[in-house]
């Protein structure tokens, strides 16, 4: 189905109002009436129709996006999600989750965590089996593995021989090596019910140091969500987002009624306003409402997302954000 036939398609089905506003970046995106799912990037479609396949044969929004999300941890075709992500400086995979839970506004997130298949989970059982919010490194590692999580065997006299190497070969060449491509997968769900859940999981960024944290388990940086406004997730490089909290002022403007779009265009317009690289910087987000609106935005030309309803699912472009004046006054 096409971008076009998809949003006027849904628009006439619950007869709702879209792309009407006076910029693109006002424009209010409609999908149909919740379950609703968004996620970063067109791999995220499947984690979506998983998603949908869960909470259509009775499943929970949190089951949802654990699923959901498994589907890019197992098979994620761009490397930067799951065991198969790129591993970090020394040649270790180290991996980042959270999950969040609107009522109550629950979270779990695991962070530098090694050798487990599905980080979600992880974050998950963080969130549901202990008082606390993060685990990081060999804690959290262990406690999965308490958990009954899949687990593969970390060797660390390999671990230190290739950090050793890596070093050496750093020395050598003075340079850090080159961070390869990154796509993480942060995915919103919106049930049926009204109620938010969502979730983030990444490799990080390829070549990063051992124990660098990016923004994706960080709540408000990679992910946030208020049960009574709406939820945002980021995609790009972490630390031009966690300095920021930009899902968190994502839901915030939506709270004082941007629409999901004109949220995401006005974080980054904060964002690009102070940092002097402005639009290099490499910072996308999503966001769904609790009317059901959906909306991105990012610097990235290439970043794209995915929609899901009951009535179709869509690999929709960035929003090209280099066409708003984003220096200029607020929308
Ligand atoms: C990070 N934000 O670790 C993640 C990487 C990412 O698309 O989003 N890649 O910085």
């Amino acid at each position: 189905m096409s971008r076009r036939r998809f949003v006027k398609g849904t628009a006439g089905l619950l007869g709702a109002a879209t792309l009407s506003s006076k910029s693109a970046a006002a424009q209010s995106l409609v999908i149909g009436a919740p379950p609703l799912i968004i996620s970063t990037w067109p791999f995220g479609k499947d984690s979506n129709d998983a998603a949908l396949r869960v909470l259509l044969q009775g499943g929970s929004i949190l089951d949802a996006v654990e699923q959901g999300i498994w589907v890019a941890e197992t098979n994620s075709p761009n490397k930067s999600v799951g065991l198969g992500g790129n591993p970090n400086a020394a040649g270790v995979v180290q991996l980042d989750a959270c999950i969040m839970y609107g009522p109550g506004q629950k979270a779990g997130s695991v962070a530098a965590l090694e050798g487990i298949r599905h980080p979600i989970s992880a974050a998950r059982r963080v969130m549901e089996k202990t008082k606390h919010v993060m685990l990081v490194g060999e804690g959290a590692r262990m406690f999965a593995i308490q958990e009954g999580l899949e687990a593969i065997d970390v060797d660390s006299a390999q671990r230190n021989e290739a950090w050793q190497k890596q070093q050496m070969a750093q020395r050598r060449k003075a340079a850090a090596p080159k961070a390869p491509g990154h796509d993480t997968i942060a995915l919103l769900v919106l049930g049926g019910d009204g109620n938010f859940a969502a979730g983030c999981s990444t490799s990080g960024l390829g070549g990063k140091l051992p124990g660098r944290v990016g923004d994706s388990p960080i709540l408000g940086s990679g992910l946030y969500l208020d049960n009574e406004v709406g939820a945002a997730g980021a995609t790009g490089v972490g630390e031009n987002v966690m300095r920021y909290c930009a899902t968190f002022r994502i839901v915030e403007y939506m709270r004082h009624g941007l629409s999901p779009q004109e949220a995401c265009v006005e974080t980054i317009r904060q964002i690009a306003r102070v940092d002097p690289r402005g639009l290099d910087l490499s910072i996308n987000f999503v966001a769904l409402d609790k009317q059901g609106r959906f909306g991105a935005a990012g610097t990235d030309a290439n970043f794209q997302y995915a929609v899901t309803s009951q009535i179709g699912s869509n690999v929709l472009a960035n929003p090209a954000i280099r066409q708003f004046n984003l220096m200029g006054p607020k929308p």
